[in-house]
């Protein structure tokens, strides 16, 4: 059943692909072209994974590996057991994170929305699309992107950090880290802050009286009588996307950045030159 304002909302048009074709929906799910393409491509992806654990030495969830081909196959393709399928998988993946976005993006014409969620998730994928193609193309090696495994991606990650002596050197690292540190705090600066003025316990406090949500005034003044500035309602959700993007986007970098072509060495010895930069202070 449909709710009444389901209808008023489920407008035809938009699409970018396909025209009316695939303009319809399943029960509450909107289809689109791009949905018809998730699924083809999530549900490839998903039974070769499990056709690849079936080849694989275990069925123990935390120890299932779907690994890249090794590094002496290059750019090339890899027979199906040995990374072929990895490969696959990937290409399956990309479809598939990249179809649900489109999608995203017919829903946002519909309604007339901005397209901020579809662009979000573009940075997600930004991010996975450079552990698995963009870092192994310049690296010269699909044997360099990270296994599909519980346990064997953890391994990955720790193997990678330490063959660049330690990844905490990393300046994108770095910065890729604060950004989701901060993303966290302002995430609970805000969910607190709603949640104080619109469930309040009034009972409770000095002023006594039925519980009454309150408005967005009392948000600002929060703010404003404890650290002197209030960034706004609109602007909170402003900072909070610009946050959250900057995290994706410099864990990005961090790992492009970490790559012969460009940087091979230890992070460590990156910060060399500033130890002579506090002689030159010292006069
Ligand atoms: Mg480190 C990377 C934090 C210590 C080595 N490290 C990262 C970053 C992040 C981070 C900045 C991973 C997030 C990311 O890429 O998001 N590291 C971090 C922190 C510490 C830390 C906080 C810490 O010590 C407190 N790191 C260390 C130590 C090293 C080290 C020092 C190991 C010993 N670190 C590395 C290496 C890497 C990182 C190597 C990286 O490669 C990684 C990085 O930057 O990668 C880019 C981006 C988000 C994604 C990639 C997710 C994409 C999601 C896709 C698009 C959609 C998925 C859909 C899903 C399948 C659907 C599911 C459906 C549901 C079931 C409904
Ligand atoms: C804020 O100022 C604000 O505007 C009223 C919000 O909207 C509801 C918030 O959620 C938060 C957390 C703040 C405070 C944030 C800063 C950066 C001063």
């Amino acid at each position: 059943a449909m709710l009444s304002f389901e209808r008023k909302y489920r407008v035809r048009g938009g699409t970018l692909i396909g025209g009316d074709l695939f303009d319809f929906w399943v029960g509450p799910f909107y289809v689109g072209f791009f949905g018809i393409t998730t699924a083809f491509f999530a549900a490839l992806g998903t039974v070769l994974i499990v056709y690849g654990a079936a080849l694989g030495p275990t069925w123990n969830i935390w120890l299932i590996s779907i690994n890249p081909p090794p590094i002496e196959y290059g750019l090339g393709l890899a027979p199906l057991a040995e990374g072929g399928l990895w490969q696959v998988i990937t290409i399956c993946a990309v479809g598939a994170f990249v179809s649900w976005m489109l999608r995203e993006v017919e829903i946002c014409r519909k309604l007339g929305i901005g397209y901020h969620v579809p662009f979000a998730f573009g940075v997600a994928i930004f991010a996975y699309v450079t552990l698995v193609v963009f870092r192994p193309l310049l690296l010269g090696a699909w044997g360099h992107g990270f296994p599909y495994g519980i346990m064997s991606h953890l391994q990955w990650v720790w193997d990678t950090g330490y063959q660049y002596g330690n990844f905490h050197y990393n300046p994108a690292h770095m910065i890729a880290i604060t950004f989701f540190f901060t993303t966290t705090f302002a995430l609970a600066l805000h969910g607190g802050l709603v949640l104080s003025a619109v469930n309040p316990r009034n009972a409770q406090s000095f002023r006594s009286g039925p519980a009454e949500v309150k408005t967005p005034e009392h948000e600002d003044t929060y703010f404003r009588d404890t650290i002197g500035y209030s960034i706004g309602t609109l602007g909170i959700h402003r900072l909070g996307l610009f946050l959250a993007l900057n995290a994706g986007f410099w864990s990005a970098v961090c790992i492009f950045i970490s790559a012969g072509p460009i940087y091979g060495g230890s992070w460590i010895e990156w910060w060399e030159p500033l130890r002579n930069l506090s002689l030159r202070w010292a006069g």
